[in-house]
């Protein structure tokens, strides 16, 4: 769904969060952006029910560092899910592309080999003003989207788990 014509970050039904561990890791390049992100994040979990204390945020030095951080807060801390946030701007270069895949394709993987839900918050835009109207400007902000995201997929994940108890093998 494109964001163009509309403010994604406005959610009804989103399920109770309470008693979930969700943690954060956020990358500190472009911080006037992630702060935002961030900011919207943690908000919109606790207020969906999320205890500020087992909302853990961790920070890396660039979004390419996003999916080792997801990987050893997994390790070390076992999380209901982990949300990843950044922000790549395009430059001069193609050094965004390159960042954006190996994040995406990172986090993917971890996502399914730690079978946790790992949430792919990063803002790939074009410039400053395109990431503006993502954290909190006109678009929304993707740090509630992430937030609301991963809520929904560790209820998926609870769904399955509880399936697999019923059936008795
Ligand atoms: C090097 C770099 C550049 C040029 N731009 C960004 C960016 O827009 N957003 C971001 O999150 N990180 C950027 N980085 C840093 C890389 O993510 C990474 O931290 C370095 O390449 C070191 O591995």
């Amino acid at each position: 769904m494109s964001s163009k014509d509309q403010n994604l970050s406005v959610h009804s039904d989103v399920p109770s969060a309470e008693g979930f561990k969700i943690h954060i890791a956020v990358s500190d390049w472009n911080r006037s952006i992630t702060d935002k992100l961030l900011k919207g994040c943690q908000e919109s979990l606790q207020e969906y029910g999320v205890a500020k204390d087992d909302i853990e945020v961790v920070r890396t030095p660039g979004s390419f560092e996003l999916p080792y951080a997801a990987k050893a807060l997994i390790k070390n801390n076992a999380p209901d899910a982990v949300i990843c946030l950044g922000c790549v701007i395009k430059g001069e270069t193609r050094h965004d592309e390159y960042i954006n895949m190996a994040v995406a394709q990172g986090l993917t993987q971890l996502s399914l080999v730690s079978d946790t839900p790992v949430i792919f918050g990063v803002l790939t835009v074009k410039d400053d003003q395109q990431a503006e109207d993502r954290a909190g400007g006109k678009y929304g902000n993707k740090g509630i989207e992430s937030a609301v995201t991963a809520i929904r997929m560790v209820h998926l994940k609870k769904s399955f788990v509880k399936k697999k108890k019923s059936i008795g093998y």
